[in-house]
């Protein structure tokens, strides 16, 4: 068969020595070298610098941790309940009781939603829902213990640190036994939700109810400290400055200093549908900038997501080029992004995951939930 020169070898485009780190301007050389960027660099270059130079020390970044291995997971999204004492502005998820479409499942309902021919073999659950009263804590560790049933050999990834806040507020706990009941009955990470944007006059007008972002931190340093492995988010492209994208990652990044306990930082550029906040949304050179100076500043997470629900599956593509090494998984079924107007499948098959990595340049390597390679 005839070699097929309309589709270019995206990998040699993409490393060509043209697009090297030679000819960077500093402090981006520096940074795409492994020199810690202070605050005031960052803002500087969130304000300056070009898209193109950010993409070459981004993509240099990840080189040097991941070289060209795009990572997936094979995993399922399980969303117990909509209702939440909370009204988030930007959530399109959230019901209050009673509402029309809101729905509360218990565990026998959630296990049989994610009980699908597709969700088979996943090597990670993610479970998460709107903060519902109603719940007796032993729904938690029943839900936990029959995902852990059902799905034998993934992780549970399960419960944001405002779901874990919420849990000790109403049962009268403390943050810390909550976090070790839950692990007792199987929890092994904490998914990244729920960070939002730390500064506390953002938080005040987009999300006045929820924790602040001091407590958000502190169930993850306890999470860390009893070895419970965490990831962190950013949601970004609503009312925020780059001075408070910035902070919120500094402050991530100074208590990864202190435990390590991060895996990976996901950034969620804000989908403006059917909430009371509207907007415009993240446009696709703000998307790869961002992820290209969240590479460079948090140069001691190990992992940056694009995760393609809340990007497009294009724009994912392109962040792998930006400085993201991971596009998160299959899902099957995810709710909060599309009930805020994503416009991306609700799930994807592995060979779909495999093929958008395959056509960027990179190569598509399986993990699990806390990011260990797996065959195959
Ligand atoms: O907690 C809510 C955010 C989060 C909107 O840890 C919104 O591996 C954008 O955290 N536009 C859920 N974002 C998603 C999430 C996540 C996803 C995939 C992997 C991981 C992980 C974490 O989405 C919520 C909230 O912070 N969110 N509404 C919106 N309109
Ligand atoms: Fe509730 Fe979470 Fe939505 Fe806020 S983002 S309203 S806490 S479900």
């Amino acid at each position: 068969m005839p070699e097929d020169k309309t589709t270019p070898d995206v990998s040699e485009i993409a490393f060509s020595a043209d697009i090297s780190v030679q000819n960077l301007p500093e402090p981006l050389a520096a940074a795409a070298t492994g020199t810690r960027l202070t605050l005031e660099q960052a803002q500087k270059l969130a304000e300056t610098a070009s898209v193109h130079d950010l993409g070459r020390a981004g993509l240099e970044a990840r080189r040097t941790r991941h070289g060209m291995n795009a990572y997936y997971v094979r995993n399922v999204h399980l969303n117990y309940t909509n209702v939440c004492i909370n009204a988030c502005r930007f959530c399109a998820f959230s019901k209050r009781p009673g509402d029309e479409g809101a729905y509360a499942l218990n565990v026998e309902e959630a296990i049989k939603l994610v009980d699908t021919p597709a969700a088979r073999g996943v090597d990670e659950v993610h479970i998460v829902g709107g903060l519902n009263p109603d719940y007796p804590f032993s729904f938690y560790e029943d839900l936990l213990k029959a995902a852990k049933d059902q799905f034998p050999d993934a992780a549970v990834k399960a419960f944001t640190a405002v779901e874990v806040a919420h849990l000790a507020d109403t049962h009268s706990l403390s943050e810390e036994a909550v976090l070790e009941r839950l692990m007792k009955a199987g929890l092994d990470m904490l998914p990244g939700g729920g960070a939002e944007v730390f500064s506390p006059a953002l938080r005040a007008r987009l999300c006045p109810e929820k924790v602040s972002g001091e407590r958000w931190l502190g169930v993850h340093e306890k999470a860390h400290k009893l070895g419970l492995p965490t990831n962190a988010t950013l949601l970004f492209g609503h009312i925020e400055t780059w001075a408070d994208r910035l902070d919120h990652m500094a402050a991530i990044r100074d208590l990864q200093d202190k435990t390590g306990g991060f895996k990976c930082f996901i950034l969620l550029p804000y989908q403006p549908a059917n909430n009371p906040l509207g907007g415009a949304g993240v446009d696709g050179v703000d998307y790869l900038r961002t992820m290209s100076l969240s590479r460079l500043f948090l140069d001691n997470v190990p992992h940056l997501k694009a995760y393609w629900v809340y990007a497009g599956i294009k724009a994912a593509q392109m962040a792998l080029h930006a400085g993201a090494d991971d596009m998160d998984g299959t899902l099957i079924e995810e709710r909060i992004g599309h009930a805020a107007g994503a416009n991306t499948p609700k799930g994807l098959t592995v060979s779909d995951l495999e093929h958008a990595i395959t056509a960027a340049g990179f190569t598509p390597v399986r993990r699990s939930a806390q990011f260990e390679t797996l065959d195959g």
